[in-house]
């Protein structure tokens, strides 16, 4: 014959148990609730659509915050590294710069696209020619006045018929939250490589990997070509 559970415990065991339980549920509220303004906070800096504010179809992306303020008072454009004669060009001169037009669809790897973005800005040519190549310039690693977000292209995929830095959208100087004053524009290449808030090109020899790239994306982020994750 076995011993039968004692009845007299299993009451008090039972009502703390329940406690236990609740204050488990409790305390899971609130770590859940930190936890999740947390993954919603770096979400907005990773590839998602939860918590990055959305305009006109766009997903505005950053990796920083606030978001960079540009100043056309003090703004320079610096074009440097290998190259005879180096730049720093003011919002003014960028703009005196031959003018281009284009309308190209703009895909984020994450699978969100915009059709027919109107574009104004300069050719790289326009910017490198004048800073004159020197031998052995392979790439351009493109800096921001959003730190540490870097990306590189190849002077080839610069070269692009469709690539440019481009300063107006829609017919509009490019807005704070899309990149202002100029952003980097390669259509045939997802949307990570189109570095906002650019304040600087450096030229050199090997192109380097840029943040998302840092973290396992491809460098070579050709549409439809990579891995995409
Ligand atoms: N400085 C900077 N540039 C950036 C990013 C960023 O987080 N910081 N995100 C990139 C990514 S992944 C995409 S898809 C586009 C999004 O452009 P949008 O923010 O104008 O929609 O910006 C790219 N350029
Ligand atoms: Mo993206």
């Amino acid at each position: 014959m076995g011993t039968p559970p004692e009845p007299l415990d299993g009451r008090t065991y039972g009502r703390r148990a329940f406690l236990a339980v609740v204050a488990a549920g409790i305390s899971a509220l609130w770590w859940g609730d930190t936890a999740w303004r947390g993954v919603t906070h770096v979400l907005n800096g990773v590839f998602s659509a939860v918590g990055a504010p959305v305009e006109d179809g766009w997903r505005i992306y950053s990796v920083a915050s606030p978001l960079p303020t540009f100043d056309p008072a003090t703004y320079r454009l610096r074009v440097d590294g290998m190259v005879e004669r180096p730049l720093e060009l003011t919002y003014a001169q960028l703009r005196a710069l031959p003018r281009v037009h284009q309308v190209s669809d703009f895909h984020c790897v994450t699978g969100w696209s915009v059709n027919d973005v109107h574009w104004t800005g300069v050719r790289f040519h326009e910017l490198l020619d004048r800073a004159g190549l020197k031998a052995g310039a392979k790439a351009l690693t493109f800096g921001s006045l959003e730190e540490p977000y870097i990306d590189s292209l190849t002077i080839d995929e610069a070269f692009l018929p469709d690539s440019m830095l481009a300063y107006a959208m829609s017919g509009e100087p490019l807005s704070r939250s899309h990149g202002a004053p100029v952003r980097v524009v390669v259509p045939q290449m997802y949307g990570y490589k189109g570095v906002k808030w650019v304040n600087r090109i450096t030229v050199v020899s090997d192109p380097v990997d840029g943040y998302w790239e840092q973290r396992g994306y491809d460098r070579d982020a050709w549409v439809g070509r990579s891995n995409g994750l």
